[in-house]
């Protein structure tokens, strides 16, 4: 029993590993990508988000975020005609969910602390989106990027 235990800690410590140790873009730090999904690398740290490539075809989109940092940090994908820098902020210093700002999926900053990486994967319609870090004033601080799925 012993001995199983320490091969499942093992296995969990490996797995989070690849952050720091896998070259961008090199697969998923979970779990194999399907053949043909499209895969979006974003580096976060402060204050910086890069997503690389800024820009890929409708359909399923896998996200894996990295964060280079040393405070925690998100990923939100978000939905928006709006310019990606000129979201509205809220007082608390974040960025508004809203008729014009609709978040489609996010990883959660337990997910995504210093030296982790993390990824989730999305279905995404053709459209205009931004990528950004909505912990209170990181987007305003620069954690923002724009993101275009097309046809
Ligand atoms: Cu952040």
């Amino acid at each position: 029993m012993a001995v199983c235990i320490a091969v499942l800690l093992g296995l969990a410590g490996c797995a989070r590993r690849p952050a720091s140790e896998t070259a961008p873009g090199a697969g998923s730090p979970t779990a194999p990508s399907p053949a043909g999904e499209k895969v979006v690398t974003v580096e976060l740290a402060e204050y910086t988000l890069q997503a690389s490539p800024g820009s890929v075809q409708q359909g399923s989109v896998r996200f894996v975020a990295y964060n280079r940092g040393s405070l925690d940090h998100e990923l939100v994908i978000v939905r928006t005609d709006l310019p990606f820098d000129q979201l509205p902020v809220s007082r608390e210093d974040t960025v508004e969910e809203g008729d014009q700002v609709q978040v489609v999926a996010e990883i959660e900053p337990d997910e995504l602390r210093p030296g982790n990486s993390a990824a989730t994967t999305v279905r995404l319609a053709e459209g205009r989106y931004a990528l950004i870090c909505n912990i209170a004033g990181h987007y305003r601080l620069g954690m923002r990027q724009s993101f275009t799925v097309t046809s």
